[in-house]
């Protein structure tokens, strides 16, 4: 794909001016390949230097994060909070903790998150943070530590009506009950809608946790039905086992998929009788160990450690990338794609590189972009807002179900925007054309700010 001629100088200033950020540039390229025909049929949109505007975050916050380890040495590490877009809303988007957090993964995830916000229907802006933290072999009291020094200084920066910020790698259901906890203490407010990903206990949604896999799968059965067809008996593959690939896993097997294979970062497992989540669970969100510990008790699965091999090796129908970004090449696409695959669905944010991703729109392959088919974890971090915001608590079927509807008109937004702009079947155009408009247009109805 190309960017047109009258977007070209402007990705060409904005490439420039943000020198070094690989993954930024890669996301920014990728929307502006799509943009070409909006600006065609509507051309006031080059006008204000609006796109520009969009492509420059609002605010750029990046900190110090000093804390002691359980021998009393002291470390520190970098901490991020880009609040992109607000034209919709408070910014919202999660917290990253990996040691190869930097400004351009961190201005990737917030530029994707105002398209894939946008596209939830709900009011909410785009933001993303995190820390080059590596939570990996740190005791819960390093990592308590850690979050509490973080949102020493996050604080001042967040609010309900702000920025809400919630999980990403590394950073569950535990880390954000450590960051709610010392911004309570900090602000003496229990202002409950300042995160979400909230224990249930103190203002969390049901259904948040399951979520962003939940939302993938129903966007696959979409995509399926769309083709007259289902989900059901097709061999599927997941890669990751966080919290995205868990929930996809779990989803995916109540509808009838086989699940032969998953992975961490440490290699993959393939188990032909079906992959047995409970004991996923166990070593990965209990435990806290690695994937390979899993055929110490599944004896007839295999586990190929990374470097081996690469898990898109294993031939299926169904291919669902929920680790991290820039994890399926256009060689693994090839291998896929030899294989017979049929549907790719990004589960994580920007999994497959951009000629992975052409390889499968070259060969007709159904492929659903992150940005609008992982959108049912921020879409359900909303609910919780409006949950918060109202005093309220919903049960886990009316959370899901809302959920349910809301992938399902994300669905139609991408397919129906795709037909219109003349690329039938192009989810990546009709995701990346049906943000941008929402976005575009409460931003030219709110002037030149
Ligand atoms: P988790 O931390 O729960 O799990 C991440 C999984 O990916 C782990 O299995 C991890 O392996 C693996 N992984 C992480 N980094 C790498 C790497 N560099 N190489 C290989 N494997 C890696 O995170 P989530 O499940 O929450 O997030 C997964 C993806 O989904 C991310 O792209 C995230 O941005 C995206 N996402 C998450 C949402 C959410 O609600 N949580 C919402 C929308 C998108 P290991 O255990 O070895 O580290
Ligand atoms: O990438 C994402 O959409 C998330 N990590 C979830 C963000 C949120 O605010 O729930």
């Amino acid at each position: 794909m190309t960017v047109d001629e009258k977007l070209d100088g402007i990705l060409s200033t904005i490439l420039a001016r943000n020198p070094g950020e690989a993954e930024f540039h890669q996301a920014a390229r990728e929307v502006f390949e799509s943009l070409g025909r909006v600006v065609a049929k509507r051309p006031d949109y080059l006008e204000d230097a609006l796109i520009d505007r969009l492509c420059e975050p609002e605010r750029q916050i990046i900190f110090r994060v000093p804390w002691t380890d359980d021998k009393g040495q002291v470390h520190v590490n970098r901490g991020f909070r880009v609040q992109y877009n607000s034209a919709l809303g408070p910014y919202k988007g999660g917290l990253r903790f990996h040691p190869s957090v930097n400004l351009s993964i961190i201005k990737f995830l917030g530029f994707e998150q105002i398209f894939k916000n946008a596209l939830t229907g709900l009011p909410i802006g785009g933001g993303k943070g995190g820390s080059d933290f590596d939570p990996k072999d740190r005791s819960d009291g390093e990592i308590m530590r850690f979050c509490q020094s973080f949102m020493t200084e996050l604080f001042r920066h967040i609010g309900d009506k702000t920025d809400v910020p919630a999980g990403d790698i590394g950073v569950g259901g535990r880390e954000v009950g450590w960051m709610f906890g010392q911004y309570r203490r900090l602000t003496n407010r229990f202002e409950a809608g300042v995160l979400t990903g909230k224990g249930l206990s103190y203002g969390g949604s049901l259904a948040r946790t399951e979520a962003t896999g939940y939302g993938t799968v129903y966007f696959v059965q979409s995509m399926l039905e769309r083709q007259g067809t289902s989900i059901e008996g097709h061999r599927t593959v997941v890669s990751g086992s966080g919290n995205v690939a868990i929930y996809a896993m779990e989803k995916a097997m109540k509808l009838g998929a086989r699940i032969i294979a998953c992975s961490d970062s440490s290699g993959y497992v393939v188990d032909e009788e079906g992959i047995d989540l409970d004991l996923v669970r166990e070593i990965k969100e209990v435990r806290r160990a690695r994937i390979g510990d899993y055929v110490k008790t599944r004896k007839d699965a295999t586990f190929i450690a990374t470097g081996k091999g690469v898990i898109w090796d294993v031939p299926c129908d169904i291919a669902l990338p929920c680790a991290t970004q820039n994890e399926l090449t256009a060689r693994d696409a090839g291998v896929l794609i030899k294989n017979g695959v049929r549907v790719v669905a990004e589960g994580a944010n920007m999994p497959c590189t951009p000629d992975a991703v052409e390889a499968f729109r070259k060969a007709g392959i159904l492929f659903a972009p992150g940005k609008a088919a992982n959108a049912g974890g921020v879409a359900t971090s909303a609910l919780e807002m409006q949950q918060n915001a109202s005093r309220d608590r919903w049960t886990f079927d009316q959370t899901k179900d809302r959920l349910g509807v809301i992938m399902r008109n994300i669905h139609d937004t991408c397919a129906e925007t795709a037909e219109e702009y003349g690329e039938p079947g192009d989810y990546v155009l009709g995701a990346n054309i049906g943000g941008f408009i929402r976005v575009a247009e409460a931003m030219r109805a709110q002037g030149v700010i």
